[in-house]
């Protein structure tokens, strides 16, 4: 017995297979989706690590639950339940279901932000900052400094800078900042967690200023886990505890339900404030349903409630942490730079110092989730300066220091015997990295444009004449 990993705390009912391509299939699948694996075809791909938002293996019981889909127009059992549970798990007074997260980012944002105003985030997100910006906000990072460096070995990397944030409120006023967006856990950061102790002050200091906290809820399961593991005070409690003692912390969120709730589509924005509640179902019915549906079927709503019970099980999430600390300890083992520590839904390849001939201007990071797709199959994500968009006012990039591949790890649906194929795949590219080219984009969208943006490999000789090292570009 391999004594790296403890076994899956599950057993397989129901299979999808999937299948190998050639290299020159995958050649001629990569050039028509622009080198962009997010146009890439699911079959196409053999083991799909883009992202694990949606992804999830449900289990038989949200599978049961989806037969007892109530979809009636107005007042589905299945909210009523959702709405208990949330209120149980979580601790919100008021939910308001959405399609996915960005619908409910969409409702905040709207409902909270005047032009001109500021809002402070531990590190931006992409649709999350994208409709902070589309509201008129300017957003601004306040996350401590180490979460921008990929080797900062810090246990809680997704803290707010508190001294930051209080010069921040101290510079634009507080009345400029209509609520404090806090992720828990940091997705860009590499997943990287908040403290219990941190999200405590954070509250405290924005209570004294009459300034709202709103989480970005998306893996807060995971964030728990984290906090359970290292955190004083906390190795002895349970996983739900834990959660809903962090939710105390908040005034409301936004959720992903397509990460940590464990479902396939779906996600909330809950509030404790009866009047933005209020203003919220008058939003919502323009823009995705009723309020007691939010563009989710009943079905969708039942498997989201049973989902966030789930969660919780400490088998479950040990297990999914695990998954992720098994492909990183093969990965660091053979001296592949990852982002440290490792976090609780994906690896990230760090491809600054992985092709480090190549300036972030001819997107590493992208070039190197292409150049994994190429050599093995393996679909990854970009995370660097492709995502990270443009500056608003300049219409220069944003440059981001992190320069990330991610290697996201759907729930409960890969086994160890495909991390290692992944990792065997790193592996082989890293001994041939000095033979990769960077790219040019060649079609760039004016919104959230890693989603669709196309490139084209710069030619050889564009790299052969370069002189300077790219890490000057850091
Ligand atoms: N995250 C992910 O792959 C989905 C595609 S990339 C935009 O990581 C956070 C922390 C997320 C997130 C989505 C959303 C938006 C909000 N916050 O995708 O709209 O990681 O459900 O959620 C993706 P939805």
């Amino acid at each position: 017995m391999n004594p790296m990993y403890a076994a899956e705390p599950f057993k397989i009912k129901v299979v999808e297979p999937i299948k190998m391509t050639t290299r020159a299939e995958r050649a001629q699948y990569l050039q028509e989706a622009g080198y962009n694996t997010f146009l890439l075809r699911s079959d196409q791909c053999y083991i799909d690590l883009l992202t694990d938002s949606g992804t999830t293996a449900m289990s038989d019981y949200q599978w049961a639950g989806m037969m007892l889909g109530d979809e009636a127009y107005a007042g589905s059992k299945n909210f009523i339940h959702l709405q208990e549970v949330v209120r149980e798990y979580y601790g919100f007074k008021h939910i308001v279901p959405t399609h996915q997260g960005r619908g409910a980012e969409n409702l905040l944002s709207r409902l909270c932000i005047k032009p001109g105003d500021t809002v402070p985030g531990n590190m931006y997100f992409t649709t999350t900052r994208a409709h902070q910006e589309l509201n008129g906000a300017q957003f601004v990072d306040i996350i401590i400094d180490e979460a921008h460096d990929s080797q900062a070995e810090v246990p809680f990397k997704g803290n707010v800078d508190l001294a930051k944030l209080q010069k921040l409120i101290d510079e634009v006023g507080a009345e400029r900042i209509p609520y404090v967006c806090v992720a828990v856990t940091v997705n860009l950061a590499g997943g990287q967690p908040v403290s219990m102790a941190n999200l405590r002050a954070v509250k405290q200091l924005c209570s004294q200023h009459g300034i709202p906290v709103m989480f970005d809820a998306t893996r807060c399961v995971e964030n728990a886990y984290f906090i359970q593991e290292r955190e004083d005070g906390y190795a002895g409690k349970t996983i739900r505890a834990i959660l809903k003692e962090m939710m105390s912390h908040a005034d409301g969120c936004t959720m992903s339900g397509k990460k940590d709730c464990l479902v396939n589509i779906g996600g909330f924005l809950c509030m404790n404030d009866d009047e933005l509640y209020q203003r919220a179902t008058e939003l919502v019915v323009l823009f995705e349903g009723m309020p007691s549906y939010g563009g989710l079927a009943g079905r969708d709503m039942e498997a989201m409630a049973r989902g966030i019970e789930e969660s919780v099980d400490q088998h479950y999430i040990s297990h999914r942490v695990g998954q992720c600390r098994y492909l990183a300890d093969q990965l660091e083992a053979a001296g592949i730079p990852i982002v440290k520590p490792v976090g609780g839904h994906a690896v990230f390849l760090d491809a600054r110092a992985f092709l480090d001939h190549l300036p972030q201007d001819e997107f590493p990071a992208q070039t190197l989730a292409a150049q994994l797709y190429l050599e093995s199959g393996v679909r990854s994500m970009e995370r660097g300066i492709v995502s990270a968009g443009r500056n608003q006012e300049t219409g220069d990039h944003h440059r981001p220091k992190l320069e990330l591949v991610r290697l996201t790890i759907p729930r409960r649906v890969y086994t160890y015997a495909h991390l290692d194929v992944v990792a065997r795949a790193c592996k082989d590219l890293y001994a041939r990295r000095r033979e990769i080219q960077g790219m040019k984009m060649v079609y760039e969208p004016k919104f959230l444009r890693f989603f669709t943006a196309r490139f084209e490999p710069l030619p050889a000789p564009v790299a052969a004449e370069r002189t300077e090292p790219a890490l000057a570009h850091a």
